[in-house]
């Protein structure tokens, strides 16, 4: 793939990003990574956004993914974050605090990427064309493997507002099928992208 980065949002080439975010995880994870940039540089010029910011929002969204626990928790009481943030775990951290460690670490100041890394992996009442792409693209790129990803696809790529609805649902059954502990931020997605009430909000 022939994309240049314009030196505005990261003082890295492409491929040196690549570099730095692949030295952070397992190859099955960066492969993850590269299918979600894959993905989402689709869907930015599908839906007429910033296909540059896709795909560095795209190369860094996993950045904290593994993380020592013991690291994120220093980070949390350090950075005087939310100590109820405890509770949930590296799936609700690795986006909010790797935000914080891609500005530190990488240099990256561009709020409108930091903001889809953070609402990565819960959507967000409000979700900017960027926030969308990351969140649909993490859930769609081709090396995921679950039985309603073929629907999703189909959907993403016909109308995103849409895709972003099919995910939050069926993200949160997957969820309450599993007992686990709801973040909520996760609710409130759900409450503005799901429910009947507030849905033509986000028509
Ligand atoms: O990092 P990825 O695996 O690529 O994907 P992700 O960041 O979208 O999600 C990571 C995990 O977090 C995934 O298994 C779903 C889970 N998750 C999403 N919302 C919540 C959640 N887990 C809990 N416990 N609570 C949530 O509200
Ligand atoms: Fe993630
Ligand atoms: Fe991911």
């Amino acid at each position: 793939m022939k994309l240049i980065y314009s030196k505005k949002y990261t003082q890295y080439t492409r491929l040196e990003l690549m570099e730095k975010v692949s030295a952070q995880m397992s190859k099955k994870r960066f492969t993850h990574v590269l299918g979600v940039e894959e993905t989402a540089i689709k869907l930015a010029q599908m839906n007429n956004g910033d296909v540059e910011k896709a795909s560095i929002a795209a190369l860094v969204h996993d950045y904290a993914k593994e993380r020592a626990d013991e690291e994120m928790i220093a980070f949390i009481h350090s950075h005087h974050l939310d100590e109820e943030l405890i509770i949930f775990g590296n799936n609700i951290w690795h986006g909010i605090i790797g935000a914080e460690l891609i500005k530190l670490e990488l240099g990256i100041h561009d709020e409108e990427i930091l903001n889809a890394v953070r609402k990565h992996t819960t959507g967000d009442m409000v979700m900017s064309l960027l926030d969308k792409i990351i969140y649909v693209a993490d859930y769609i790129e081709p090396n995921r493997r679950f039985p309603l990803v073929e629907q999703a696809r189909k959907i993403a790529f016909e109308n995103l507002n849409e895709a972003v609805k099919f995910e939050t649902k069926h993200t949160l059954e997957y969820l309450i099928k599993q007992e686990a502990l709801i973040y909520p931020k996760t609710i409130t997605t759900y409450n503005t992208w799901v429910a009947t009430v507030n849905r033509h909000l986000n028509k």
